[in-house]
């Protein structure tokens, strides 16, 4: 039986991301877990992983969301932890404008309180409306919020774009926040 990458990819983030000592691995300070401990000591869990099998999931990621090191001897998720863990990215200038996807049931109160980053490190923000509204699908019918990045980074706020081209940030003010096709 072909191995069942979608699950081997959900057990691989909740590792990576959340809980890597629920198989007693470790993350480095900036993330990083070891392949071969990651091998060893997933055997007998819910998914044996196999240097072959990690390089399937990293490859195959819809949302390119691992990374390896240099010498392909460590792994990390590129974003979304729960874990006090730093990516260490620098600060980069946004473009004008950024997207957030969303549930139709949140806008209320976001519109209300701003973007939070709720259990993760940062807000999430989408390059364009189509990544936006897959983000925002995974949740309910989705809507989209136009972020005024370039505003908010020329007056302080900073800026982060991961490997997989997802921005971070801290938070965004509702001052920022529109619905996009409202007045902008
Ligand atoms: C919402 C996936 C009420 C926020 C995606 C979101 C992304 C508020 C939810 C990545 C709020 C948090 C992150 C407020 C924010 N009131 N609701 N004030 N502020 N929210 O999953 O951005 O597949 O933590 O709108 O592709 O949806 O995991 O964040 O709906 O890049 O790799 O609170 O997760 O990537 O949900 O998604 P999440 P997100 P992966």
């Amino acid at each position: 039986m072909s191995p069942d990458y979608t699950a081997a990819s959900k057990f691989l983030s909740f590792l990576l991301r959340h809980k890597p000592q629920a198989i007693g691995i470790s993350l480095d300070p900036e993330g990083w877990a070891s392949v071969s401990e990651l091998i060893s000591n997933s055997q007998g869990q819910e998914v044996q992983f196999s240097a072959v099998l990690i390089e399937e999931i990293v490859a195959s990621s819809d949302k390119q969301r691992f990374e390896f090191n240099e010498d392909r001897t460590k792994i990390r998720c590129r974003q979304g932890h729960s874990l006090p863990i730093d990516l260490a990215l620098t600060p980069i200038e946004p473009p004008e404008y950024l997207f957030h996807g969303t549930a139709t049931r949140f806008l209320e109160s976001i519109l209300h309180q701003g973007l939070l980053k709720q259990k993760r490190h940062h807000v999430h923000l989408s390059p364009d409306l189509k990544t936006a509204t897959s983000v925002g699908s995974r949740y309910g019918k989705p809507v989209i919020l136009r972020v005024l990045s370039g505003k908010m980074f020329h007056e302080g706020h900073l800026f982060y774009r991961t490997g997989n081209g997802v921005w971070l940030t801290d938070s965004v003010p509702p001052i920022y926040l529109s619905r996009d096709g409202d007045n902008q």
